[in-house]
């Protein structure tokens, strides 16, 4: 009996120990994902092609075997259930390795001539992007757009939505719109990476939005490629975010060239090695044990 209790003792003892690193690990990628540019100066230099513009490209690829997506219990609305009965999560898609929806974009670094990317001003695209809501999911998942560029809202669906991004440098709103609606049209002031959008109505649906100063930011596809395009030559960091693997995200980063007329390399490799708290979850599984210290730490 004795023996059983020390036994339970060290397990306890392992589990925070897992537990106190779970929580490290998400502050250290709390730390790594910040907003960018939130302290947006309207002042800058005006950017003037040269005519020597170039590429970031690259791929994301993703390490190990994600996990599958998980049908959607759509109960909450039936006709969501009737539009499009096959809805499954999104957070990760992955194909041949390759990872769909990771915003990619310049964070920092210069121009050749020694000039700040965050020290320009760029003209405001007068085109909106549209994010719609279609089968009772965001399309597309993740989006760019420059700040004050419109961000064209529409519903598709035979349902009412309730479209609710949640900002930390930019005001919150939240807007119903209901089937067969005008489209919402809104604008974000202040860069921020990235603004999480869900809906009021539908508990699983979810969008990111990238709100950048600058047009030099890409999404990739399904293939896990992406192309930044207009790229003025320089030397730039390079960051690549995805929504999973802590509260914010996750985002890495990397040290680009852009030659004059050429194209920079970026490719980034999410996924990987398990977490301490994926770990932890699958010890949780194991039915012999008893976890008084978990969640408590
Ligand atoms: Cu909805």
């Amino acid at each position: 009996m004795f023996k059983h209790m020390r036994v339970g003792f060290v397990l306890t003892i392992i589990l925070s120990i897992l537990a106190l690193g779970s929580a490290c690990s998400k502050q250290a990628t709390n730390d790594a994902a910040p907003d960018t540019n939130s302290t947006a100066s309207t002042t800058g230099k005006s950017y003037a092609s040269k005519g020597d513009e170039g590429t970031v490209t690259g791929a994301i690829a993703y390490n190990g075997a994600p996990a599958a997506p998980k049908k959607i219990d759509t109960s909450a609305d039936p006709v969501c259930g009737q539009t499009n009965p096959n809805l499954v999560t999104e957070d990760t898609i992955v194909k041949d390795g390759k990872l769909a929806n990771a915003f990619v974009y310049i964070k920092d670094g210069a121009t050749a001539d020694g000039t700040k990317v965050t020290e320009y001003t760029f003209p405001t695209p007068t085109e909106a992007v549209t994010l719609d809501q279609k089968g009772c999911h965001y399309v597309p998942h993740v989006l760019g757009l420059q700040a004050n560029q419109k961000l064209r809202i529409t519903n598709s669906d035979p349902t009412q939505h309730n479209i609710h991004p949640t900002p930390k440098s930019n005001p919150e709103w939240n807007q119903t719109q209901s089937n067969g609606a005008a489209p919402i049209e809104k604008t974000f002031g202040r860069p921020e990476v990235l603004i999480p959008v869900k809906c009021n109505q539908h508990p699983w649906m979810k969008s990111y939005v990238g709100v950048l100063k600058h047009p030099f930011y890409a999404v990739s596809a399904e293939d896990g490629t992406f192309t930044i395009k207009g790229v003025p030559p320089g030397t730039y960091t390079v960051a690549a975010w995805h929504e999973k693997g802590g509260p914010n995200g996750t985002e890495k980063t990397m040290q680009v060239t852009v030659p004059a007329n050429g194209s920079g390399k970026a490719d980034f490799a999410f996924g990987g090695a398990p977490t301490a708290s994926s770990r932890l979850s699958g010890l949780q599984m194991m039915p012999a044990l008893e976890m008084p210290m978990i969640g408590r730490h």
